[in-house]
């Protein structure tokens, strides 16, 4: 990592329907996943958490809103003006992430009216929230991780995941990358002929095949900045989600 402090967007992901172990929570209830890629939320298929991290849900300071995180994350937070006191939590429920899996989600900007959450074991327990957006068409590890869950019956029924919660969902096209195309991740992953989430090698090829050329190179396809380049538009992006409420900015 660089020198100073990372800046994340937190996207806000609100849960339409509580799992049992959250149900006596009333306020609304959001997955607050990290994320460096902004202009990238028309393209959400889903949202990612690790079954085995444990994640909490806490009392923001933010119109009454409970969040769910890492407690390393709501902690951090509580420094950055997100909690009533600072340095400290209110914890209402502690759960795995196997316990939040298949929930439905509504997302900021993708086409999708719900998205679900579902496992991804590459997710790191101490990186931004542990709570991931997924788009497939721009992040190989995502377009990875969604594959494997399509292409493997088993992988689903282990999660308790039913088809509807998968299947529909394909890459969306969004941004257009020079020799990339439209969904430079597949690209990449076909290209390298990667097999699962747990190539790491090839995905991390993968990944410098993409990320630069696509912040330097990448046009907007969709919203109101289509026809634009990736540099130019992200901050704006970032200040549209914050706006309306969708997005904050987060530091670690
Ligand atoms: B990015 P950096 Cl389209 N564990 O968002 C693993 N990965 C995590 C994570 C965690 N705890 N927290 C965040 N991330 C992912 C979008 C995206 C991202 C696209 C393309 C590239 C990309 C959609 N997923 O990241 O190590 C999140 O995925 C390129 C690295 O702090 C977040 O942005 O640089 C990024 O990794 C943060 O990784």
């Amino acid at each position: 990592e660089g020198v100073g402090p990372q800046e994340y967007t937190l996207i806000k992901m609100k849960v339409l329907e509580a799992p049992k172990a959250l149900s006596s929570i009333k306020q609304p209830i959001f997955m607050v996943a990290a994320t460096l890629r902004p202009e990238t939320m028309y393209g959400q298929t889903n949202c990612w958490l690790h079954p085995d991290i444990k994640y909490i849900a806490w009392q923001s300071s933010k119109n009454n809103e409970v969040w769910i995180s890492t407690r390393r994350a709501a902690r951090n937070m509580t420094y950055q003006g997100f909690t009533a006191v600072e340095g400290d939590v209110k914890v209402l429920a502690e759960l795995t992430g196997q316990d939040l899996l298949g929930v439905p989600l509504s997302a900021p900007l993708t086409p999708h009216k719900i998205v679900y959450t579902l496992p991804m074991l590459s997710i790191k327990e101490d990186k931004g929230t542990g709570v991931v957006t997924s788009v497939p068409s721009d992040s190989p590890d995502d377009y990875a991780a969604l594959v494997d869950l399509q292409k493997k019956e088993a992988f689903r029924q282990k999660y308790g995941l039913t088809d509807e919660m998968v299947l529909p969902y394909e890459p969306i096209p969004i941004i257009e990358v020079p020799t990339l195309g439209k969904l430079s991740a597949v690209h990449a992953y076909e290209t390298l002929k990667i097999q699962s989430q747990n190539d790491k090698e090839k995905l991390a090829e993968a990944k410098e095949m993409c990320y630069l050329k696509s912040f330097y190179d990448g046009v907007m396809l969709v919203g109101e900045f289509a026809g634009r380049k990736i540099q130019d538009v992200k901050k704006d992006l970032q200040k549209r989600l914050v706006d309306a409420n969708e997005a904050d900015v987060y530091y670690e």
